[in-house]
């Protein structure tokens, strides 16, 4: 009955973990074959401890429920005895890696393609956890690509799963014990040992008014449970609560032009005193106040100053880091606290390291993610808990405590133009014509302003010595401005060309002014220094952030 069947197969050549594991279109990950070797990949490149479980779960878009159950029958006929898995098929990222930990798993598989659009038409994706908890590293990718380009057989348990996925319980397959489990249980008693539930009861239940948008994803189960069952806010805080296959047709990504209902209401009259939303997979989040937009990087850079709000962080941080392109607000803070400050590649496998050598407490990217030691992946809930905290304890809205921060630390003007789906050879002849005038660059006059140095952005792992190339070209400008390049790695149609460009303001009667004006002469500078209107034959961006 519960036969183990080898099936003969040959590779596809397009199984490259980009920045967050494998991400494709739904109708290429329903190919014969193709998520069945992928799976056997990773089963191949990592040693499958049958001592120590598996979780498996997903962001619940389409496609989630399928893979579950083929998944479930490879792990079976490789070794693994037991799989925890989400009810309904639903880990949030930072859930999943919150389980692998607590219950020393050797690893997680998370199915998501976070943002991405979902549905028949939409995004698939599939990503393996190591036991810390983290996005594999990249030594780990890099061993499932290069199976994957060899593989001719995968092994799968014939018996298909017959229980059921909503009932928590345990069931046997084959030589396997699958468990499915509560998803929010224990991510929520996570979150009650670093936040002060009391005060955020006191605060939620006083008449301040929070509105999530869970965007149809993954979050909404999550924050019901965390910010309406056990914080007491009012019914309908959560708003798109629940998870759907394809997010109501939206973009489940955080940010001013995609999560509209929330921006709606938060710039509309009667608008409540904080407004958030997370992403496909939880993992992302967006802040805003009353008609106030925060921006990413300086909500990382918030965060730290007011560490001491939260009890899971009323302690000296180690360090924190951010990514190349986030802005340098952070630093300001780190240098005022005098801790270090890493500056890594784009991706959250980059912290894994500093975070499980306790050289940092907290980090962040300027796409809407922040986190800390307490998972390996970033984390929209907790971030929305960490900013509910720091106003409980400040008796401050949103606007006032940003406001603050900049009179304090200056403010870091900030923006990111993308242009998406261009064609990948022209994106790649862009970034390498700028790569070889980078010598030539420091010294020229760019409009009214002059580069101070310009490189391609090299990492050396501080913890185990690994380097990364080739991780963005950063440009600094004397006028205390910088512009970054680099290629994006989710992407599943042609290349997306992401720009970063920032501008310091250290004075405070100057840093109430639209952030596009202000970095206009940085946006023509790098238009013109990457030549994006010849090579790209773009005039604007398609997304602003
Ligand atoms: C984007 C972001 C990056 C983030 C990654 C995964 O990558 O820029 O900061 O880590 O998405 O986020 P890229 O390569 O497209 O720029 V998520 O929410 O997918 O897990
Ligand atoms: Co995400």
């Amino acid at each position: 009955m519960s036969a183990v069947q080898i099936v003969a197969t040959t590779p596809f050549d397009d199984q490259r973990p980009g920045t967050s594991g494998l991400r494709k279109k739904v109708q290429v990950f329903q190919q014969p074959h193709y998520l069945e070797n992928f799976v056997q990949s990773i089963f191949d490149a990592v040693e499958v401890d049958p001592r120590r479980p598996l979780v498996l779960g997903g962001d619940g878009r389409y496609y989630n429920r399928q893979a579950i159950g083929v998944i479930l029958r490879i792990a079976a006929a490789n070794g693994v005895k037991r799989v925890l898995v989400g009810r309904d098929g639903l880990l949030s990222t930072p859930a999943a890696s919150c389980v692998i930990r607590k219950h020393h798993a050797f690893g997680g598989i998370i199915l998501s393609a976070s943002h991405n659009p979902g549905g028949p038409e939409g995004d698939f994706g599939i990503k393996f956890n190591t036991a810390n908890g983290g996005p594999a590293p990249e030594a780990v990718t890099e061993a499932i690509y290069r199976r994957s380009r060899e593989i001719d057989r995968y092994r799968i348990l014939s018996e298909q799963p017959s229980f059921p996925l909503d009932q928590i319980g345990s069931h046997a397959l084959g030589e396997m014990v699958v468990e499915i489990i509560d998803p929010v249980a224990d991510y929520a008693e996570l979150m009650e040992s670093l936040f002060d539930f009391q005060a955020l009861r006191t605060l939620l239940q006083g008449g301040f008014r929070l509105c999530f948008d869970a965007m149809h994803a993954v979050t909404g189960p999550y924050a019901c449970e965390i910010l309406e069952r056990r914080l007491g806010a009012p019914e309908g805080t959560v708003i798109n609560a629940t998870p759907l296959e394809d997010f109501g047709g939206g973009h489940p990504d955080p940010n001013l032009t995609y999560a509209k209902d929330l921006v709606e209401r938060l710039y509309g009259p009667d608008a409540p005193d904080m407004g958030a939303a997370s992403d496909g997979d939880g993992d992302r989040n967006m802040i805003l106040g009353r008609g106030f937009f925060v921006s990413p990087s300086d909500s990382l850079a918030v965060l730290t100053a007011h560490h001491r709000a939260a009890p899971g962080y009323d302690r000296p941080l180690a360090g924190v880091a951010r990514s190349m392109p986030t802005s340098r607000a952070v630093d300001r803070v780190a240098q005022a606290l005098e801790i270090p400050c890493y500056e890594t590649p784009t991706g959250w496998k980059f912290f894994g390291n500093l975070l499980d050598a306790g050289r940092i407490t907290l980090c962040g990217e300027e796409s809407f993610g922040t986190g800390s030691d307490h998972v390996r992946e970033k984390d929209g809930l907790w971030a929305v808990l960490f900013w509910l905290n720091v106003l409980a304890r400040e008796q401050r809205g949103v606007e006032e405590i940003v406001r603050a921060h900049w009179r304090r630390f200056g403010r870091d003007y900030y923006t990111r133009h993308d242009y998406e789906g261009i064609d990948s050879k022209r994106a790649h002849t862009l970034m390498d014509q700028l790569r070889e005038r980078l010598p030539t660059l420091p010294g020229s006059r760019i409009g009214t302003l002059t580069v101070e140095s310009a490189d391609d952005f090299r990492y050396t792992d501080p913890v185990d010595g690994s380097v990364s190339e080739h991780q963005g070209i950063r440009i600094h400008f004397a006028e205390d401005a910088r512009a970054v390049f680099r290629l994006s790695g989710t992407g599943t149609q042609g290349a997306t060309l992401r720009v970063y460009l920032e501008r310091y303001e250290p004075d405070p009667a100057r840093q109430d002014r639209d952030p596009q004006q202000v970095l206009a002469e940085v946006i023509t500078a790098a238009r013109e220094l990457a030549r994006i209107p010849q090579l790209l034959d773009r005039e604007t961006p398609d997304v602003i952030t």
